[in-house]
């Protein structure tokens, strides 16, 4: 047998699951033990298969809207956040239903709503189409918000007075990108309003952080994550613009190229904010299989946030 080949594995932290995460499946987990399978999910909870596909086997179904829910079962908004239009449809129909949106999701829509009722218009910078993004939107009647995605859309968007704006951002947005594209609408809209810097969450920062110490001193960086999970996407960015010529989201073991990761004598290791530590071990197991592992830990940041979940659940 020959001797595996020597592998350093710098494994990031902070990395994985954040407060509003495990919050958000505490509570479709506390909702079927409260009133029983099935309960309605409207979007995936988070954006991990493998959660979903744990849920899905306890008794949550899944859908994307929320006219796909009957009107006798609960139903919990996911993480991302949704349209003021939503619980306002479930009101109306007299639904149970159970708010996931991440704490730090709402206070954007609510930061939203407080520039709007000032009179000012608002910008959001964000991903369109992102359901985070759609639900800070839907805080305002539609078309109140305008959408920049890039730096060069701030050079196009057509406001009603320049005087008169606010900006609110998606909370897992890249740092460094939202920094430029601030610093253009600021420069555009000397009188423009928004948060100190951004409303980028403190797990999305910290994770960017994490990956921009380990990636120029690897020569591959993985991230665990879903393709649908904006800040895991992000981190692969982050890691390939900070050193990493190859720099990949897998989402299971079994989806890392081996090939591609020839020759390779360190690697670094991430998470995104929904997927679970079992996946992340699960590809360091994999790697121990090929190569002599040595790990090593740099950990840029210590998280102590916690989220209480809803208090209808609390009580059960
Ligand atoms: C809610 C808000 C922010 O795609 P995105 O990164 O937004 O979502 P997930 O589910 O991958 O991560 C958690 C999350 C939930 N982030
Ligand atoms: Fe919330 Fe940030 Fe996680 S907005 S769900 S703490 S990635």
């Amino acid at each position: 047998m020959t001797a595996k080949p020597p592998l350093m594995l710098y494994l990031a932290a902070p990395r994985g699951f954040c407060a509003g995460v495990d919050r958000a499946i505490k509570i479709v987990e506390m909702a079927l033990e409260k009133w029983g399978a099935p309960v309605y999910v409207r979007h995936e909870i988070v954006h991990n298969k493998f959660v979903v596909d744990g849920l899905r086997d306890k008794g949550a179904v899944f859908v994307e809207e929320l006219e796909e829910c009957p009107d006798d079962r609960p139903v919990i908004f996911s993480a991302h956040g949704v349209p003021k239009s939503v619980p306002a449809a479930a009101q109306a129909r007299e639904m149970v239903f159970v708010d996931a949106t991440c704490p730090l999701v709402s206070k954007v829509h609510i930061e939203a709503q407080r520039h709007a009722e000032a009179g000012l218009q608002m910008i959001m910078i964000g991903h369109k189409g992102h359901p985070e993004t759609i639900g800070t939107m839907g805080q305002l009647p539609e078309g109140e918000v305008l959408l920049v995605e890039t730096v060069e859309d701030v050079e196009h968007v057509d406001v009603r007075d320049p005087e008169r704006l606010a900006f609110v951002t998606q909370t897992t947005l890249s740092v460094d990108d939202t920094k430029d594209i601030v610093a253009a609408l600021q420069t555009r809209f000397p009188a423009i309003i928004g948060p100190h810097k951004e409303d980028i969450c403190y797990a999305t920062t910290n994770r960017q952080e994490a990956v921009k110490e380990v990636a120029p001193k690897s020569d591959a960086l993985l991230v665990v994550g879903a393709p649908n999970s904006s800040n895991s996407r992000r981190l692969v960015e982050v890691g390939a613009k900070n050193g990493c010529s190859y720099a990949q989201l897998v989402q299971r073991a079994e989806n890392i190229d081996w090939r591609a990761l020839d020759g390779i004598r360190s690697i670094a290791i991430t998470a995104g904010a929904s997927a679970p530590e079992l996946l992340v071990n699960e590809v360091i197991d994999a790697f121990r299989e090929r190569y002599d592992v040595t790990v090593e830990l740099v950990e840029t940041a210590v998280e102590r946030v916690e989220f209480k979940v809803p208090r209808v659940l609390r009580t059960a």
